[in-house]
């Protein structure tokens, strides 16, 4: 008895879980980084919900995708792709960089 009222909460949680994920479902935005710089330098997302950010490095040469604002720092190697969740973010601006190529690889958020 007590196994099956353990089950079946165990079932109306998942369920909770799963309306729960469809509900926040983060939205996905991309960036490419291509010879040393990030496309597009600018890049306007929704305030006030998860976000996705697939960043693409294009290059042969490792980048790191860094940004103090967002609290956020992920190495990316060559030809290859990395996720990186935010938000939900204020409005605002929010600049990031590629750490190793800092000269051109420089860009900025903008939550709406
Ligand atoms: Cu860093």
């Amino acid at each position: 008895m007590q196994n099956r009222t353990y089950s079946g909460r165990l079932i109306a949680l998942s369920m909770l879980l799963m309306v729960g994920g469809s509900v926040s479902a983060a939205e996905t935005y991309t960036l490419v980084i291509r010879e040393h710089r990030f496309e597009p330098a600018e890049l306007e997302l929704p305030a006030g919900q998860k976000i996705k950010l697939i960043v693409k490095n294009e290059d042969p040469t490792p980048e790191e995708f860094e940004s103090h604002s967002l609290k956020r720092e992920k190495i990316i190697p060559g030809k290859s792709q990395a996720t990186v969740s935010i938000g939900p973010l204020d409005p605002g601006t929010y600049d990031f960089f590629g750490e190793f190529h800092e000269e051109s690889a420089k860009g900025r958020i903008v939550a709406k």
